[in-house]
């Protein structure tokens, strides 16, 4: 296994839209445990292909306070969606911005598994948002693009600055 670079905002990749997993195989368990690894380490509870530069629909989760219940989803789709809650979300690519988001507060979803099988479950709490957080990833949109005009270009700036600063 292996740690990934994550992209930073506002890379231009991080809006790049994700293509279709057309085939479970090894190549892609490989790339799951590696996210997975690099997940756990950064420390996140999510992370999309995207974010490590392989525009694939496939994302790890894993919101448990004992980092013992993964979920690789691959091709996820939100198929119902219901109520609204509002949440701080972080984003391993916008480190250090904490900001408040209105999702769905429950969602319905499908995807398949590391084995090509397709399942649906539901979804509510951090897992809900985590999961929409991740699938916005795979169609190229960070969450600071629910932020005023004004706080995205501040948020653009102090981390462009920090970026030249840590080069
Ligand atoms: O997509 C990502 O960048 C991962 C992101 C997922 C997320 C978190 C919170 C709300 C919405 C989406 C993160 O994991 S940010 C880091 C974080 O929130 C966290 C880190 C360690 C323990 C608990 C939370
Ligand atoms: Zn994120």
């Amino acid at each position: 296994m292996a740690l990934m670079k994550i992209l930073q905002y506002p890379d231009p990749r991080l809006h790049k839209i994700a293509q279709p997993v057309a085939r479970v195989d090894d190549d892609l368990r490989r790339l799951a445990a590696d996210m997975a690894e690099t997940m756990y380490a950064a420390p996140g509870v999510g992370l999309a292909a995207t974010q490590v530069d392989r525009h694939i629909r496939m994302i790890v989760v894993d919101v448990s306070e004992e980092k013992n219940q993964l979920m690789t989803l691959i091709n996820p789709v939100i198929v119902a969606k219901d109520g609204e809650a509002v949440h701080e979300e972080g984003c391993l690519s916008v480190p250090g911005i904490y900001e408040k988001v209105t999702r769905a507060e429950l969602i319905r979803v499908r995807a398949q598994n590391l084995e090509g099988e397709s399942h649906e479950f539901d979804a509510e709490g951090l897992l809900a948002v985590c999961i929409q957080h991740e699938i916005d990833h795979l169609d190229g949109k960070v969450f600071v693009e629910y932020l005023s005009r004004l706080k995205q270009d501040r948020i653009r700036t102090k981390l462009l600055k920090q970026q030249r600063e840590t080069m």
